[in-house]
C-alpha cells in the first residue's frame, strides 16, 4: 500500500503551457518523506513576482481561506520566491510553502541514484540556499525585525556563507575527479575511433525509450518529469554499423525556466553528451497544442545556446508520431522550420530504420547533420 498523499494547493500562471507543466511537476514530485502530492485546487495569477506574497494580496487571502477549508497541507508556487515571500505566505496560510526551484530540487533528490547526480544536486541545493542566506539576514523570521535583533546577524551570515563556499569547493573537487575519469574514457574512445551520438531534449520527450530500443537496455522510462538524471553510454546494436561501434548516450532532460545555476550544476554530466559527434534533439510531437511544442523547442535551443553547442552537429527528431496526426506533424515541421525532419515512433517502430541510416551517414560525414538543423 502506498503512502497517503499530501494535499497541496498550486499557484501558477493562467497560460496552458505553464499551467500544465506546473501540474506535471507537482505530479512528478514527492515530499522529503516520499509522499506524493494531490492537488486540491489550482489558483492562477498573471504575475507571481509581487513583492509581498508572489501572488497578489487578494489572491493570497483567497488561498488562505481555501487552504483552511480544504485542509490542504502545502502551498506550491510556480515561480522563484524570496525567503521573505515564502515567510509571508507561510505566516498567512499556516502551511509550508514550496517554490518552483525547491519543487524541481525535490524531484531531483527523489530520483538521484548515482553518486555524481547526488553531488550535483547538493551543489544546486547550495546555490539555491546562498541568496536566501542574505535575504534571511534582512529580516527576522517571526517578527519582521531587522537583523541584529535576534535575526541572523551579519557575522553569522558571513560564517554561513563561508561554510557554503567551502562546501561548494569540496563538491566541485569530487565532481572534477569524476570528470577526469570521463575525460580519460573519452580520449580512449577518440583514439579507438568510436563515434558517439547523444540524445538530448525536453524532459519526457522519449530519450530513454529510444535509447533502450537502440541499445537493448532497460533503463527506467515514465511519463513523470526527470526520470533520468545521470548519463549512460552504451553501444548501438551491432546490426547498425557492421564495421565498427557507435556509442549512444542518454542524459538528463531540459525544462523551461531552468535557472542557470541548475544547468551549471549538471554541466559536467551534460558536457559528455555535448561533446558527442552527433546530437539528436528529440521533440515530442504528440503534445495537444503546437504552441506547447514550440515553447519546448525554443527552451531546448536556449539551453543549448547557453551551453555554446555548435548547431551543425544537431539533428532534429520528432518523437511519438503514433500519437500525432500527419497534419499535426506537418504543421510542427512547418511552424518550426525543420528542413529534413526525422519522424519516429518507438511504440510502432516507425522511422527507426531511417534514423539508424541517418546516424551512420552523420557520424561518417558529420557535416551532413547541418542539413537537418
Ligand atoms: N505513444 C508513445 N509514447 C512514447 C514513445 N516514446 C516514449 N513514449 C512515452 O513517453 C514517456 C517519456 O518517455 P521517456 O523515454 O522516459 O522520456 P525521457 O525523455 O527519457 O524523459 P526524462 O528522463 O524524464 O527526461 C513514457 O511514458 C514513454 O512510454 C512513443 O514512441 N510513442
Ligand atoms: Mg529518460
Amino acid at each position: 500500500m502506498g503512502q497517503p498523499k499530501i494535499k497541496v494547493v498550486l499557484a501558477t500562471y493562467p497560460d496552458t503551457f505553464r499551467h500544465d507543466e506546473a501540474r506535471s511537476l507537482v505530479g512528478s514530485a514527492s515530499s522529503p518523506t516520499m509522499s506524493s502530492y494531490e492537488i486540491t485546487k489550482i489558483f492562477t495569477q498573471k504575475y507571481l513576482n509581487r513583492s509581498r506574497y508572489g501572488v497578489g494580496s487578494g489572491k493570497a487571502e483567497e488561498i488562505r481561506q481555501f487552504v483552511r477549508i480544504s485542509e490542504s497541507e502545502r502551498l506550491i508556487v510556480d515561480e522563484r520566491l524570496t525567503s521573505k515571500q515564502i515567510h509571508n505566505l507561510e505566516k498567512l496560510t499556516e502551511v509550508p510553502v514550496i517554490d518552483r526551484e525547491r519543487l524541481i530540487l525535490d524531484i531531483f533528490n527523489s530520483r538521484a541514484t548515482t553518486t555524481e547526480a547526488k553531488l550535483q544536486i547538493q551543489l544546486a541545493e547550495i546555490r539555491y540556499e546562498m541568496p536566501r542566506v542574505r535575504e534571511n539576514a534582512r529580516f527576522t523570521p517571526g517578527s519582521g525585525e531587522r537583523a541584529g535583533k535576534g535575526g541572523m546577524g551579519e557575522y553569522s551570515v558571513d560564517i554561513k556563507f563561508r561554510d557554503l563556499k567551502r562546501r561548494i569547493s569540496y563538491i566541485n573537487e569530487k565532481l572534477d575527479n569524476a570528470k577526469r575519469k570521463r575525460d580519460l574514457y573519452q580520449q580512449q574512445r577518440i583514439k579507438n575511433g568510436m563515434p558517439i551520438v547523444s540524445l538530448l531534449g525536453y524532459t519526457s520527450s522519449g530519450k530513454t525509450t529510444l535509447f533502450n530500443l537502440l541499445t537493448n537496455e532497460h533503463k527506467e522510462t515514465s511519463d513523470s518529469l526527470f526520470t533520468t538524471l545521470s548519463t549512460t553510454t552504451r553501444s548501438l546494436r551491432s546490426s547498425i554499423r557492421e564495421n565498427g561501434t557507435i556509442l549512444l548516450t542518454d542524459t538528463i532532460g531540459f525544462i523551461s525556466r531552468l535557472p542557470t545555476y541548475m544547468i551549471e550544476a549538471f554541466k559536467s554530466t551534460l558536457e559528455e553528451s555535448l561533446a558527442a559527434d552527433v546530437l539528436l534533439l528529440l521533440l515530442d510531437c504528440s503534445e495537444d497544442k503546437i504552441e506547447n511544442i514550440r515553447i519546448k523547442h525554443s527552451s531546448c535551443w536556449e539551453i543549448l545556446n547557453e551551453l555554446r553547442v555548435n548547431p551543425t552537429r544537431i539533428l532534429m527528431v520528432l518523437t511519438k508520431s503514433d500519437d500525432a496526426s500527419r497534419e499535426k506533424i506537418d504543421a510542427v515541421v512547418n511552424d518550426l522550420n525543420i528542413p529534413n525532419p526525422i519522424v519516429i515512433s518507438c511504440k510502432t517502430g516507425y522511422g527507426i530504420d531511417k534514423l539508424k541510416r541517418m546516424l551512420i551517414t552523420s557520424v561518417l560525414k558529420p557535416s551532413l547533420a547541418a542539413s537537418n538543423s
